[in-house]
């Protein structure tokens, strides 16, 4: 790990937006939790929208501590301390991502499969599925097919989401699939999967209604999926 003792001499409020972006991913690859709220909320306090906080500053940064994981810079405990210093800022940015004031135009049970404990990105489409209007049941990381079905019997969601960063976690997510087909719930649910190993093709091989390749783009994929649910039952109403 890039120890940057000098940040302890660094006034974050004294640099401008670029070096203060620049600093914050440092900080975000060094773990240091209170800078990283520290720099989030000087953004938010020079009018950044917190969407630009989270995609060019955090994300960003999450993304170079994954290349130096990747190869053998950075290890478990490192990025650890890093996801823990993402979450510092995305729990600034969250109560103003779901502040958007609509109704509530579905609803989501999401969570990550069974083996896998990563739960970043999961988060953000929680965040931005909130965001956009969605009620959002989160039920944590590594669950087995139960964990689901539970979920769906309690919630009775239109949409359940499933995510795997791990290319041997991401086959389970078939077997949920197929367990929702045996036990007849697969028709009444919409099912989005997500998560960096995935891609179009997986999902249709799965059986997934739809990949989805970020936040932003469940968003939209959930909006017109239900839409398009909504007018089908329409239909059938006046058939
Ligand atoms: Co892990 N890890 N990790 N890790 N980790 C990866 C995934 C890896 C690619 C790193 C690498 O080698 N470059 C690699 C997987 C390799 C592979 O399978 N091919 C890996 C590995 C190997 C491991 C361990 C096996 C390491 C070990 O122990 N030797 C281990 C496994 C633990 C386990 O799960 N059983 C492990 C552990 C960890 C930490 C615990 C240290 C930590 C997780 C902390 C946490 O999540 N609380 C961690 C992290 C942080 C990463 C990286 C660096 C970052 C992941 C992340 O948060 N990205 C990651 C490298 C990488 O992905 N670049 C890596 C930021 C996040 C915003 O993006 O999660 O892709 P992402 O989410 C996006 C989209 O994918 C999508 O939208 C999100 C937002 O836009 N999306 C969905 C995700 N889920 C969705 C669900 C949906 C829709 C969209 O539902 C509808």
């Amino acid at each position: 790990m890039a120890i940057d003792d000098s940040s302890d001499d660094i006034n974050l409020a004294e640099l401008d937006d670029k070096e203060l972006s620049l600093q914050m991913q440092d900080d975000l690859y060094d773990g240091l939790n209170n800078e990283i709220a520290e720099g989030t909320s000087i953004l938010l306090d020079r009018g950044w929208h917190p969407q630009k906080v989270l995609n060019e500053v955090l994300v960003e940064g999450m993304r170079i501590v994954g290349v130096d994981f990747r190869d053998g810079v950075l290890f478990v405990p490192e990025v650890l301390l890093s996801a823990n210093a993402m979450k510092a800022g995305m729990s600034l940015l969250k109560p103003l991502l779901a502040e958007t004031g609509t109704s509530v135009i579905g609803k989501m049970v999401i969570g990550t499969v069974k083996g896998d404990i990563h739960d970043i990105g999961k988060n953000l489409v929680s965040m931005m599925m909130e965001g956009a209007g969605f009620e959002v049941i989160d039920i944590g990381i590594n669950n087995p097919v139960e964990n689901y079905l539970m979920a769906i019997e309690e919630h009775k969601p239109d949409i359940l989401g499933m995510s795997a960063l791990l290319t041997t976690t991401m086959p389970y997510m078939g077997t949920v699939i197929e367990t929702l087909d045996k036990e007849n719930l697969r028709s009444e649910t919409i099912v989005l999967v997500g998560g960096a190993p995935l891609n179009e093709e997986f999902g249709r091989a799965v059986g997934a209604d739809a990949y989805c390749r970020d936040a932003a783009v469940t968003v939209e994929i959930a909006k017109q999926l239900i839409e398009e649910r909504v007018s089908q039952h329409q239909q059938s109403a006046i058939q």
